[in-house]
């Protein structure tokens, strides 16, 4: 299948999903303009009207570039992005570069690290990419609208050498809330997504389309970049007929192993994996990628679909099988355990919760009146922030939840005394994970309902920096607090 590079599949209503191939330096430098080790891009967010369902009328969406997902961004890993945002949406908007460990400037956060970008002007993005792997880039001002409505996309961080595969693809997992005429519904912040679940979309789309199948060749070795962009659908993948090898977590590599069979990668939002996958099956044949729906009732994602008839590349048969070799590290300074300050993150709030009374913006108010007047229904430690409302960005956080010394180490102890799953992301840092597997380093971290976890990491990033809950509803109820370092 002939897939123009760089781009999104094409616009017709094809059941056949192909591949975002990821470029080479030389076709990301047709794009982006790459000098002395600056890749410029410019990104226009823009009501766009696209096709998603096949059969369906055109989804009006909101995306970057006429694009959804927006176009994937690439650059070499310690290599300096200039991403250049122009508004066009009928509200403020910004870019937050989700998992980059980057200056506080740059992180994109309204009121808190910036002024919102209003429409019809543009901001200017600049940092250094010193983490390789995969991460993504969104607005933050009103998170759950704007993702919601479409505005989001990869950005690549290439290693020096990647590890040699026959194909490098995007895999961005996402959902939409449409309706009879495949249109997105307005019911953002509907009081029932705010305290339960969150906005779970009813159609679930593998890089911006309603897939029923994704091609590969028979014996190809594939790179597959998986990202949740969904508000907040959590994805239980699961490879019908493969055992793929897991290779890294939100950008950050994992020593490889193989999923075991039937076991699924969970993937909350915001998160993402990168895979190695052997496509070990015949022509002809198909197996499913299934997910799990929040009662836990598997269905069927989309298929990978073995090419029938001539192999249009020659895969190299010498990957059957063979472990990959591990990705590079990135250069995280390792947080000191030993000496490690604890520190205590209690998850609140929420239907079926124990949370009466909570303060927001300072103020001692029961959860009820909370919900009724200002839309809150979580808090950490206590606390809600409704820097959201009525705008979408974050003046008016108050005091930071945290204050840590520049440089220290920290133990955050993280309590989840809800009823519902939280995807936590703290932003410019990458903590280690303590009690997963393998201590993984990771931007976001999925707690389960009533679980808790330990998250280490070192504060060596200045600045005032957003910890909050990527259920994008759950944000915008209150679960979201700033953390300042330095
Ligand atoms: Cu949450």
């Amino acid at each position: 299948m002939d897939v123009t590079r760089r781009t999104f599949l094409s616009a017709s209503a094809a059941a056949m999903v192909g591949s975002i191939l990821l470029p080479r330096r030389s076709t990301a430098a047709a794009h982006g303009l790459t000098a002395y080790g600056l890749t410029a891009y410019g990104l226009t967010a823009a009501p766009v009207s696209l096709p998603v369902v096949p059969g369906q009328p055109d989804t009006v969406l909101w995306g970057y570039n006429g694009g959804f997902p927006g176009p994937l961004l690439r650059v070499k890993q310690g290599e300096r992005l200039r991403a250049v945002l122009r508004n066009d949406l009928p509200q403020d908007s910004s870019l937050h570069w989700h998992g980059i460990r980057l200056p506080n400037a740059m992180d994109g956060v309204p009121g808190l690290t910036q002024p919102p970008v209003r429409p019809g002007e543009s901001f200017v993005y600049e940092f250094d990419c010193r983490d390789a792997g995969t991460y993504w880039y969104h607005p933050h001002w009103a998170s759950a609208e704007q993702i919601g409505r479409g505005l989001y996309g990869l950005l690549i961080v290439d290693e020096a050498s990647p590890p040699p595969v026959d194909r490098d693809v995007a895999w961005v997992l996402s959902d939409l809330r449409l309706d009879n005429q495949a249109q997105v519904t307005g019911d953002f912040r509907h009081p029932m997504d705010l305290s339960h679940a969150g906005r779970l979309g009813n159609t679930a789309l593998l890089n911006g389309r309603l897939a029923e199948a994704f091609a590969v060749t028979p014996g190809e070795r594939l790179r597959l970049r998986l990202l949740n962009a969904a508000n907040a659908r959590i994805f239980n993948l699961r490879f019908a007929g493969h055992v793929p090898w897991l290779m890294a977590l939100d950008g950050h590599p994992v020593a490889p192993r193989r999923l075991e069979t039937g076991e699924a990668l969970s993937l909350g939002p915001g998160m993402r994996a990168d895979l190695i996958l052997d496509a070990a099956a015949a022509a002809g044949q198909r197996h499913a990628v299934t997910d799990t729906n929040p009662r836990g009732e598997a269905y069927r994602l989309f298929d990978l679909a073995y090419q029938d008839g001539p192999v249009q590349s020659r895969p190299a048969a010498r990957w059957r099988g063979d472990p990959p070799p591990a990705l590079p590290a990135n250069p995280v300074a390792e947080p000191d355990l030993a000496r490690a300050e604890r520190l205590a993150l209690k998850l609140e709030g929420g239907a079926m919760g124990v949370l009466t009374a909570l303060q927001v913006d300072g103020r001692e108010v029961g959860l009820r009146e909370a919900f009724q007047r200002h839309r809150v229904a979580w808090a950490l430690n206590g606390q809600a922030h409704t820097g959201t409302f009525p705008g979408g960005g974050h003046a008016g956080h108050g005091a930071p939840l945290f204050s840590l010394s520049l440089g220290k180490s920290y133990i955050l102890e993280v309590f989840n005394e809800t009823a519902w799953p939280h995807p936590m992301h703290l932003h410019g840092h990458a903590f280690r994970v303590l009690d997963a597997p393998g201590r993984p380093l990771r931007d976001t971290v999925l707690l389960e309902p009533r679980g808790r976890t330990a998250l280490a990491f070192t504060a060596d990033n200045p600045g005032d920096w957003m910890l909050h809950c990527h259920i994008l509803e759950h944000q915008a109820a209150g679960m979201m607090a700033t953390v300042r370092i330095g």
